[in-house]
């Protein structure tokens, strides 16, 4: 990642305290986009020099080693892909609506007692999470007909199911992410029946948390995908709702008009997702209605 060691350049600031302490603390509130008021020397180029062991680079985060042991950082970052990554673009602003908007979502999960990795976000671009070993499966959850739903059964985009239908999808790039039966998981033994069980306990008090918190901001949740892990606590083992839970993962519709408020925007070309994603965070109250959008941080000089 180029935002590791990198170089800020930051010009005709007043000269006031540049301890190493302070240059640092600068450097790094710079690079999450923080607003800081230190002073920086003009015209000097500073090099942060802490380096963190990156563990795994996904298509959107990336997860670095944390604090402690059996902590990890998550980085948001702004890329979107679809269709299996041939569909790639950058997309300013992305990476720090996902992570408030997940933040808000995963902490109120954890206030209602539903169990997730999530421990607290660090800044802009970044949350303190609990590793888990993940469990190698996208959870869908369906409310109404869309997606690859639609194309598969042939069920008109936005019809109500009948009742909430939960899928799985082995989690393999290579394989474009395959729906499998619990028998697939059960043999393959990427999970257990009894983790099966829990894992679908989970979605059903995830959507129907989601469901209401989107309907009481004028959204409709038509679905969305989860992911779960193991987290280890001694000789103990529970799974917990992983990964981010954001406009990236969910379908929403606006319940009057319809619109796309999600990354169907942008695998659609339809444009106008970060406007779409700062929307829902306005919504939910997370960011203020005259807050600016998109602006993700300080553009740094590589
Ligand atoms: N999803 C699946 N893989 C990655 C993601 N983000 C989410 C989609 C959609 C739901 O899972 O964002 O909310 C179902 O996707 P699909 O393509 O199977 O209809
Ligand atoms: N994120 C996945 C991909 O890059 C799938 C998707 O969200 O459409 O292919």
């Amino acid at each position: 990642m180029s935002r590791q060691g990198l170089v800020v350049s930051r010009s005709n600031r007043v000269l006031k305290g540049t301890g190493i302490r302070t240059i640092v603390r600068s450097a790094l509130a710079l690079r999450e986009g923080q607003a800081t008021d230190t002073p920086r020397p003009p015209n000097i180029r500073y090099t942060l020099m802490t380096r963190r062991r990156r563990i795994y680079e996904g298509k959107a985060k990336v997860l670095y080693e944390g604090p402690e042991p059996g902590t990890l950082i998550q980085h948001f970052k702004d890329d979107a892909t679809a269709f299996n990554a041939k569909k790639h673009e950058v997309i300013d602003g992305k990476g720090v609506l996902n992570n408030r908007i997940s933040e808000y979502v995963f902490t109120n999960l954890n206030e209602i007692g539903v169990p997730t990795h999530f421990i607290k976000r660090l800044n802009m671009r970044e949350q303190l999470i609990r590793e888990v070993e993940i469990i190698p499966l996208e959870v869908v959850v369906r409310n109404v007909a869309a997606g690859s739903l639609s194309t598969r059964l042939g069920i008109e985009e936005g019809t109500q199911l009948p009742r909430s239908i939960i899928e799985f999808y082995y989690k393999n790039d290579a394989l474009n992410d395959p729906m499998v039966s619990e028998e697939h998981i059960t043999a393959f033994g990427w999970a257990n029946p009894q983790e099966i069980d829990d894992i679908m306990a989970l979605a059903i008090r995830v959507n129907d948390f989601l469901s209401g918190l989107f309907l009481g901001v004028g959204i409709r949740l038509v679905d969305f995908k989860m992911e779960c892990g193991r987290l280890f606590e001694g000789e103990m083992m529970r799974i917990v709702v992983a990964d981010e839970i954001s406009p990236d993962s969910c379908r929403l519709w606006d319940i009057k008009s319809n619109d796309k408020l999600d990354k169907d925007r942008f695998r659609r070309d339809m444009g106008g997702l970060v406007e779409a994603y700062t929307e829902v965070a306005k919504r939910l109250g997370i960011i203020a209605e005259n807050e600016p959008i998109g602006g993700s941080s300080p553009k740094l000089v590589q």
